[in-house]
């Protein structure tokens, strides 16, 4: 039996709302069970619309009663279908009227985690992308905007809503919303809550009341949220001029949460795992997630909320721009050069991937039938991408002045790709039709690069490709920004960054090297090597014939300090891709490496980036690009050979790092100390793998943060110490953030042919809680994105295992699931055997009865491949 597709929304279909709101009350009435919403909404028809029937989305609401005007609607006045309610134009009063509601929901039923539900006795919302429409009957959609009122009855101690307080008694608080928002930004918390308290001055000179809402006992764990808000809300008016507008910011963490963080107007909500920290429980990384998750969500109130989104097909107006915008303050906060090479190991680990298979879409998606399938790395981090090409592109100054004239044109409207890039084009006077292909065109472009010399001259040939994706066999020449400088053969720049834009299929670019060199100050060279794509100017992938020879120049001496890290990264990739094939290391590349190491004018973390390896994902991603099938179980050993082998090649110098690099007892998760630990727990773990456990084990037992402790707790785990999970657990067996690292470290840790077996024992312990989806991503991501060669292992049995859990999540919370599904998008790229048992896998999920429309589009739209 064909299991069926589910229904397809269409960008080509969009029309506006046929009525807007002028005006929303929303009133709860708390309960577990039976919660009742009371609702008082003015309409007013579209004038930009088509009039006619009142049309309002709901899910799962029983309704009570329903007024227009204040008359009450009998059952023949109105049809109620799964999908919502309709009015016929024919009942309505005129052109404007106000429509009552009351409908009542069970909070604790919602086990999706969208709409509002309970996590641990605390009612909290989740509305974007379509969770609003499990609340009340509502035009649930981003282009209609209205402010809201909302009181709240319940006897829970703490009860709050977007915008500003405005009374609040015994059992009641109400809140006022001044700035018209669309529906997904709405939210509600009520609970046994403490803040964490403080405050901003912004430069308006409003002074604006900040909290961290928290479970009683995590109250000491906010400090670093506190202060990574404070200082995202100044470098807003700094970088952007852009302020806060209410009087108070809340943010709430909870322990119950499908995603990260919801960017809610003035009412964050927060995953606590993006919140909580205390050195003793959070590691580096998870501070510096804390710092750009809280950044992101803030920064949202002006790209997202202030100005929106007019459909869903614009996530990426709201969502790329918003990462762009993160990444840019973590680079002012942090080491810029250090965030440029994190987020490019991030894109090319997820987007690349992503792009190269079954799932890759345009940034901007032209039909979905589940729009929560949709918040992908395409759309958040290539969406961030093409900010960057057109802030190179354009300048600095110019990308200010575009994005000044975006929000005072845009404000309180929900806008395009194409108003976003009007502002752009009428600021610079620049045609941006054939640079819009970046949201239009799905795939990675493949960026290739030959050059040839003659008597002083050098010719620089660039050429495009797009490769086909589903529904795109044909692509169109895009716009690449391509960043480049030359070094003559002893690494001395004869260009500086120059940018080149190729804007067809090939361009052929002279280079007069005479004329450089002279102005270098550098006699003629006999070669030169070109540094391409330095800051990674754009999202491609990038073949150019660089010696090994030359990239070792590129490593020891280039300007940029992205491709300084790339040329490292591709000789490593073309190691191991050498060493899969029979081929070993060789003892160059070691001696660059471990002059780079030992050279103390380079920054700790971006020394720690160039020794680590590609992941298994990685290296399985470079095979299929250069058409060599990957087997994840030899990519796995091969990997951990030339770990071994670069333990003991660097073994001196990683010594002398790991003695040298000690910050203290004083933990700090500033960057400076972040970098030195990130140094030295790699080059333990190399040591560990190369020499055994001793180093590790003192590191162990003498770790008073969790960056050290779980580096020793890993680099165990990676040779086998067998008493060390079981000393993790007693010690932290009471804190569940710290938990889901110890279910995750375990799996991803283990023995390749054990980790299925580890995983299913696991998955069976008393503490894994599989409803909640940290723990579910814990356990099941520790196996499909932390143990790849546990996953795939050959007897198949890690895909029956993820597959059997997928169906059983799904019944429960289909957006987690389907999320979580993607783990099987590579399947093409694997061996026959392997791809069958993976198709039979998804083929078995896909027929399911009941499948959720969310993991039914994931799935088809992987075996369709
Ligand atoms: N906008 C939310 C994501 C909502 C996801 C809905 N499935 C968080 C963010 O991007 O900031
Ligand atoms: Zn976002």
């Amino acid at each position: 039996m064909q299991p069926s597709t589910p229904q397809q929304i269409h960008l080509a279909d969009y029309r506006p709302p046929a009525y807007l709101v002028d005006h929303v009350h929303l009133t709860f009435r708390l309960a577990p069970k039976g919660t009742r919403v009371i609702s008082r909404i003015r309409f007013r028809a579209n004038p930009a619309g088509t009039g006619g029937d009142l049309v309002l989305d709901g899910e799962g609401l029983r309704l009570i009663g329903a007024a227009i005007d204040g008359v009450a609607l009998g059952a023949g006045d109105y049809l109620i279908t799964q999908a919502g309610l309709r009015v016929a134009a024919a009942r309505l009063p005129g052109d404007a009227f106000t429509w009552e509601a009351e409908v009542a929901i069970d909070p604790e039923g919602n086990t999706a985690l969208e709409g509002l539900y309970l996590s641990k006795g605390m009612f909290c919302t989740q509305c974007e992308a379509e969770g609003f429409r499990k609340i009340t009957f509502y035009p649930d959609r981003p282009d209609v905007m209205a402010p809201f009122d909302v009181r709240i009855e319940s006897d829970l101690p703490v009860l709050l809503s977007n915008g500003n307080p405005v009374g609040q008694g015994a059992g009641w608080a109400e809140w006022h919303d001044p700035w018209p928002k669309p529906a997904y930004l709405f939210a509600l918390v009520a609970g046994d809550l403490v803040a964490h308290a403080d405050s901003f001055t912004t430069m308006e000179g409003r002074a604006v009341a900040l909290n961290i809402w928290v479970r009683p006992g995590d109250e000491g764990k906010c400090a670093y949220a506190m202060d990574a808000l404070q200082r995202s809300m100044a470098w807003d008016e700094t970088a952007y001029g852009r302020a806060y507008d209410l009087d108070i910011f809340n943010i709430v963490a909870v322990d119950d949460f499908n995603m990260g963080a919801m960017e809610n107007k003035g009412l964050n909500i927060f995953n606590s795992k993006f919140v909580l920290a205390s050195p003793e429980t959070a590691t580096d990384r998870d501070y510096e997630f804390i710092e750009s998750i809280v950044a992101h969500e803030y920064f949202h109130n002006w790209t997202g909320n202030r100005v929106t989104c007019r459909d869903w097909f614009q996530l990426c107006l709201k969502e790329g721009l918003t990462v762009f915008r993160d990444q840019q303050f973590s680079a002012d906060a942090r080491s810029a050069p250090v965030q440029r090479i994190s987020d490019v190991l991030q894109l090319r680990a997820r987007q690349f991937r992503e792009d190269a298979g079954p799932l890759a879409h345009n940034v901007r998606p032209e039909a979905y039938a589940e729009i929560n399938n949709f918040y992908t790395a395409t759309v958040y981090e290539k969406g961030a991408e093409v900010i960057g090409m057109l802030h190179r592109l354009v300048g600095a100054q110019a990308y200010r002045a575009a994005l000044d004239l975006y929000f005072a044109r845009h404000d309180g409207q929900a806008c395009t790709i194409e108003d976003w890039l009007a502002v752009f084009s009428e600021v610079t006077g620049r045609d941006l039709s054939q640079f819009k292909l970046w949201y239009t065109q799905a795939g990675t472009p493949r960026l290739s690069a030959a050059w040839s010399m003659a008597e002083g001259q050098m010719h620089l040939t660039l050429r495009q490709e797009v490769p086909a994706t589903p529904g795109q066999p044909h692509k169109s020449p895009m716009v690449i920004p391509v960043a480049l400088g030359l070094l003559d053969q002893t690494g001395a720049e004869i260009l500086p960054e120059t940018l080149v834009v190729l804007d067809q299929a090939e361009v052929v670019i002279p280079f007069d090297l005479a004329a450089l060199a002279a102005e270098a100050g550098r006699p003629l060279p006999e070669a030169v090597i070109p540094s391409l794509l330095r800051g990674f100017s754009a999202p491609v992938i990038l073949d150019a014939p660089v010696s090994r020879a030359d990239r070792l120049v590129l490593l020891a001496h280039d300007t940029d300090p992205f491709n300084r890290w790339e040329a490292g990264r591709s000789l490593m990739r073309e190691t191991l891709l050498g060493m899969l094939l029979g081929g070993a290391a060789d003892q160059a590349f070691f001696a660059a490496m471990g002059r780079l190491l030992a050279d103390d004018s380079l920054d700790p973390a971006f020394r720690a980036l160039v020794l680590a390896l590609p992941s298994e994902d990685d290296i399985a991603q470079a095979a299929q690009e250069s058409g060599i099938v990957p087997d994840p179980v030899m990519i796995h050993a091969t990997r951990r050979d030339l770990q071994v082998a670069m333990g003991v090649a660097l073994g001196s110098v990683l010594t002398q790092l790991y003695d040298a690099l000690d910050p203290g007892p004083s933990y700090r998760p500033d960057a400076a100390q972040a970098a030195q630990r990130a140094l030295r727990n790699a080059a333990l773990h190399l040591l560990t793998l190369s020499e055994g456990p001793t180093r590790a084990q003192a590191h162990y037992d003498a770790a008073n943060n969790m960056t050290d402790e779980i580096a020793a707790f890993t680099a165990l785990l990676d040779i086998g110490d067998s008493d060390v999970a079981g000393r993790f657990h007693d010690r932290w067996q009471d804190d569940r953030l710290v938990m889901d690292k110890w279910f995750m470290a375990q799996i991803s840790h283990a023995a390749p042919g054990d980790a299925v077996a580890l995983a299913r024992r696991l998955s069976a312990h008393p503490l894994f809680d599989w409803t909640n989806p940290n723990r579910f991503r814990a356990v099941i991501g520790g196996l499909t994105a932390g143990n790849p060669a546990g996953f795939h292992d050959p007897s198949g049995a890690g895909y029956g295992f993820v597959a059997d859990w997928l169906i059983r999540l799904d019944a429960r919370n289909p957006q987690t699931a389907a999320r979580m599904s993607s783990a099987f998008e590579t399947w093409r790229r694997y061996d026959a055997d392997r791809q069958a048992m993976i198709l039979a896998a998804l083929d078995r999920i896909a027929a399911q009865p009941g499948l959720s429309r969310d993991l039914a589009e994931m799935v088809g739209r992987m075996r369709a491949a």
